[in-house]
């Protein structure tokens, strides 16, 4: 998958993508990342990225005409029907459809060229929607000054889910949330920590056993903190 990111802050992008799974994977060529700064694609003699709104109102919002120059130099058109095959165009934005794991999984499974567009939260011109964006997302109903820690999230949820982007020894299959479950507790050396022991059953070698209490300690835990994972629709 090739991820090209687009921001007026590149410099929020620098190590965040250089390190672990996300690391790894670009190093084996499993993804690759360009981060593009929006004023590069500015015109006019301040190369400014954003204007007062019309009709009034607080805040700047993002002019029309970077954005179109970016994706176009990126995906040479700016018409969706000529977008390369596999291609999407997402802008981050509170107003989007929420992310999921099963829209991650959506997206890594289909998409071979992504444009990630982070908006900014006093707004982007309307005219990116209508023209240019294909997925408009939300990484969750809270406010965020910008999209860039959203885009970081998504790039994270989606390198992972990538052929080959975990190692042997992880599993995204075991994941939380792929079972539709939050994550069973886990424990490591020492058995005995200060006085707090760990379940006996995990040193049974009862593969059985352990996997029943697993998939037990599982379901208590989505019961208690997010029962709203069990309604099927909210998967
Ligand atoms: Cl994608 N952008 C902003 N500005 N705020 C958010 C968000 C995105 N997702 C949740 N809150």
């Amino acid at each position: 998958m090739k991820i090209e990111v687009l921001t007026i802050f590149p410099e929020f992008f620098r190590e965040v993508f250089d390190f672990g799974i996300i690391r790894r994977a670009r190093r084996a060529e499993i993804v690759g990342i360009n981060v593009y700064d929006l004023r590069d694609f500015a015109t006019g003699k301040h190369r400014t990225t954003d204007d007062r709104p019309f009709g009034g109102g607080d805040g700047m919002v993002f002019k029309p005409e970077p954005i179109f120059n970016a994706v176009e130099k990126i995906l040479g058109t700016t018409e969706r029907e000529k977008y390369p095959p596999r291609t999407r165009v997402v802008l981050l934005t509170p107003q989007g459809k929420v992310l999921k794991q099963a829209l991650a999984k959506e997206l890594a499974d289909e998409v071979e060229n992504l444009v990630l567009i982070c908006g900014r939260y006093e707004g982007v011109d309307e005219r990116v929607n209508e023209v240019l964006v294909t997925d408009e997302i939300s990484i969750g109903d809270y406010v965020l000054s910008g999209g860039e820690p959203a885009a970081i999230v998504l790039v994270d949820a989606l390198v992972r889910l990538l052929p080959n982007a975990l190692g042997s020894e992880t599993s995204a299959a075991n994941d939380s949330f792929s079972n539709g479950l939050l994550d069973f507790p886990h424990y490591t050396q020492p058995r005995d920590f200060r006085g707090l022991t760990v379940p006996e059953i995990l040193l049974s070698g009862n593969h059985a056993e352990i996997e029943k209490w697993r998939r037990q300690k599982a379901l208590e835990k989505t019961q208690k903190v997010r029962q709203d994972l069990l309604n099927k629709e909210n998967g």
